[in-house]
Formats: C-alpha cells, structure tokens, sequence
C-alpha cells in the first residue's frame, strides 16, 4: 500500500496539514487544512493559544481520515526558542508566551554582565537576538519555574499531547542558544545563570527518530487516522533547509517567510571572530549539518502592512501595486529593533523615513516597494558577508518558503546581489519535514536523494541579474547603513 505523510507546519501567522506520498519517483503534495495563528496580549503577555494550534491540527487530522486516509505518519515543526512550562501533573502551566513579547528587551545586557558574549558565542555558536530561550529563560517567573516539571519547546509539546512522549529535538533545541556546540549538551554554567536544571528538559533525539503512535481514545470527539508520529526536523528553518535543493556546490538559501533565514549549509561549524562579529548563527540542522545564517526582518514586516490596511489588500495585490512603483527610493536597516514589534508597522517605517531625511513612502503600494527593494539590498550585502566568513564566493541562491512567490522581490535580490536566483519550493518546510519522514520510514534514501526528488517535483523559477540596472545601489546601502547607528542589525 501507498504511505501517506503528513507534515504539520506552523508558523507564526498560519497553520497547515500537507499530505503527500511518492508516486513514480516523485512527491505529490496536496493541502488538506490550513488555519491562522498569532499571538494575542494575555495575563500581561503576548501568548499563543497552543490549545486552539492543537484543536486545529486534530481538525486537520479528521479531515485526512474522512479523505480516506486511514492510516498515516506525521511530523510536526514550527518556530523556533518559545516553549512551554509542563507541571508535575504533565499539564501545561501557562499559555506559552511568544518571542516577540517585550520582556526580553534588556535581557541580553544584564545576562552578558554576568557571562561575557564572546563566551556565550564560544560555547554555543549561536547568534544574539534577544527572544532566544536563554533569555527568554532568564525572564521567566520563577515561581512557574520552581513549579516546572518539564520545559517543552512548541513542536515538542504539540508531539507531547498527541503522544504522551516527550523529547527535545535537537535542530530547535539549538536554538535556546544554551546547547554546547562541541558536547552536543546542556551547558551547565549557561543553565544555572537562568535557574534551570538539567533534568528539567526531556531528553535530547535527533530529527528521525520515531516518537509514537498518537492517542486515539484521549481524542474520542474526532475521528482520527492511525497515526504514527516522527520527530523530525522540529524548527521550521531546519525543514526549509532541508526541502532545499541546492543547485550546485557553493549555494546559499533564504527560508522566506515571517522571517528571511539567510545563509548555507556547513559540515562543519563556523563560531570565529568574523561569524561573531557578524552575528551569524550556527543552529543545528538535521542529519549532522549546521544552518550557518542570519535572521532578517523579513516579510513579517509585509504581514503587518497588510493587517495596518485592514486586509484590505492581499499579498499579491500588494506586489502588484509595488512593482508600479520606483525601487530604492528610500534605504532602511530592516533590521532595526523599533520593526520587530511595532503598534503600526506604516507609521514606524513613515518615521524611519522622516528621521533619515528621506522621501516618505505613502501609498500602499509605495511602502510594500520600501520593504522589498529594502529586503533585496539587506539580502545583497548579507551575501557579501557571508562570501567573506566562509571564505569563498556563493555562486546561486535559492529562495524558498512563501517569499518565493514574490517575483518582484526574486528579481531585486538576483540583480541587486548579481547572482543567479532559484525560487521555490514555496512549501519546502513541509516538504522537509516530509521528506525527513520519507527517510526514517526508508522510502527514500538520504538527504540527496530527497532533494532530487525534490528537484523533479516541484517547480523551481530562475531569475538571473538584470545588467546594468541599479548601479552603486548596494554600495550606497551600505554607506547609509555605516552611518550613525543604521547599521546596528539585531
Ligand atoms: C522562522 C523562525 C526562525 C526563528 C524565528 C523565531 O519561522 O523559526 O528560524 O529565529 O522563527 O522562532
């Protein structure tokens, strides 16, 4: 009999349920649910309603059985450092709180008082932003901590609920930036700076290691698939990465979505004087690699524009009404903190542009243009950073995730960095968490082999550098970002 696979995928401003199987060598992949997700002010933070991301996944998994799928595998990933508080009794204590709530604003300062950050960079690798778990941990009400029986990352969590397991996946785990790059475990000293013991995370497991079978009779209000559950790459970034296929040997991804994840695979990681002076991350991917990248704004700054207009125009109409307008009329550090959480993300960009000195941006179209020409130029000089930390030139860059089907933006980013760009697949974060899945249950072989099929599957656009167009736009980018504190990226 056909396998059937499904991936949960969750990001931060929607959900799905994508069901594939292998036919004559190739994946077929067809949505079978979708639902929003956000974050809303509760108990005096921003939270996720992780019940109702719960409820909607086992909607999603009735919907598949009454299909005609009776028997499935499934995986689950989602974003990365936010976690959940699990009590002795195995329940959640709180809503888990979301890494774009302002509790962390401080935190790095006052922790790296105590432990330096080239010593936090040393030991773990892994870039400052200030929402990582170590801080976040740092922050936590210490009475919920005392009461902690089990510290769950999300996807780990949601796996928890539908199977009783519980483990810590590596590729997320990473990204509490207190994992040790060389053991591999807990940093002891990084884990008693934020009150946290050892035996208070669920053991470590690597992307591919079987979980469980889901618990039917705990769910008996939905009629539910036979479902045997995998651990695979959790983090949503180290799915993108490996649903990634790379053309050719020294190629660079951006995983576009709420986030732009800029950067390449490593065998080996890289945590020197560059990598941290440039603040580059070397988050664990799966199967023994490393997601050696940057984490810029990203479209996220798009999704708030779109909310700021009351829906009114939905994200393609948005680039259409952008690409009638002029790129590069204004520069902005997308980068900049003030864009991470702002009450309107037009008005922050209004002033931005007002403070700076230049052209304010004003119709809808115009300000989705600032952010795209914005995005490409931040794109471009990351390259240019990247080339120089590893030593050699990037010669492709592969755009995958939901930005990928932007091509105003794919075009920007191929001239402006002067680099061949493939874009697509949009959905390879579900199609790494599927073809993870494919792997552990040996219906394809590794890696490789998974992003040749990959290859023959899915289409893959190319944009290649218009010549001649927007000379000295980068340089001049990056003369404005080296002036007065623009260029401080988080
Ligand atoms: C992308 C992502 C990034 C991570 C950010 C916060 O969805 O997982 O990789 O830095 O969200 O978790």
């Amino acid at each position: 009999m056909t396998k059937t696979y499904v991936a949960v995928d969750i990001g931060a401003s929607s959900g799905r349920l994508m069901l594939s199987q292998l036919k004559n060598g190739k994946m077929v992949l067809t949505e079978m649910h979708r639902f929003k997700n956000g974050f809303t002010l509760k108990n005096g933070h921003d939270r996720w309603d992780i019940d109702h991301i719960i409820k909607e996944i086992l909607l999603g998994l009735q919907k598949i059985k009454r299909a005609g799928f009776s028997k499935v595998s499934l995986g689950i990933d989602t974003w990365a450092v936010d976690y959940v508080l699990v009590g002795k009794d195995g329940n959640k204590l709180d809503d888990p709180i979301s890494y774009r709530d302002k509790r962390t604003t401080n935190a790095i300062k006052e922790l790296t008082a105590k432990v330096s950050k080239g010593q936090i960079y040393q030991k773990t690798g892994i870039q400052f932003l200030d929402f990582n778990t170590l801080y976040q941990l740092f922050e936590e009400n210490k009475e919920l901590l005392a009461q902690t029986d089990k510290i769950m990352m999300i996807p780990d969590y949601i796996g928890y609920v539908l199977t009783g397991k519980a483990v810590l996946e590596t590729t997320n785990a990473s990204t509490t930036q207190m994992l040790s790059l060389r053991e591999g475990l807990f940093d002891q000293n990084l884990l008693q700076e934020v009150n946290v013991r050892p035996d208070q995370f669920p053991k470590l497991v690597d992307a591919g290691t079987p979980l469980g079978k889901l618990k039917r009779e705990e769910f008996q209000s939905y009629d539910l698939p036979d479902t045997d559950v995998i651990t695979v790459a959790t983090h949503d970034t180290a799915s993108a990465v490996v649903g990634t296929p790379g053309i050719g040997h020294h190629w660079a991804y951006i995983s576009s979505g709420t986030w732009s994840l800029l950067g390449t695979e490593l065998n080996v990681p890289e945590n020197g004087p560059d990598a941290y002076k440039e603040n580059y991350t070397n988050e664990w991917g799966a199967y023994g690699t490393y997601r050696f990248l940057k984490n810029i704004m990203g479209l996220w700054m798009v999704q708030c524009v779109k909310r700021d207009l009351n829906d009114k125009y939905s994200f393609s109409e948005l680039a259409q009404l952008a690409s009638k307008t002029k790129p590069f009329s204004q520069f902005i550090n997308i980068n900049d903190e003030r864009f991470v959480n702002p009450k309107n993300m037009i008005q922050e960009i209004q002033a931005y542009c007002q403070e700076t000195g230049q052209r304010v941006p004003k119709t809808p179209g115009e300000i989705a243009m600032a952010i795209y020409s914005n995005l490409a130029l931040f794109y471009a000089y990351e390259i240019q950073k990247l080339n120089h930390i590893i030593g050699y030139q990037i010669d492709t860059l592969n755009i995958v995730g939901g930005g990928s089907n932007v091509a105003l933006l794919n075009q920007l980013t191929s001239t402006v960095a002067g680099i061949d760009v493939y874009a697509g697949p949009s959905e390879a974060t579900a199609i790494g968490n599927l073809a993870v899945q494919m792997i552990t249950r040996s219906a394809v072989a590794n890696v490789s082999a998974a992003r040749q099929i990959i290859k023959d599957s899915f289409v893959i656009k190319h944009f290649k550098p218009e010549q001649g167009k927007y000379l000295g736009t980068l340089d001049d980018y990056i003369n404005f970002l080296h002036t007065a504190n623009r260029g401080g990226a988080i």
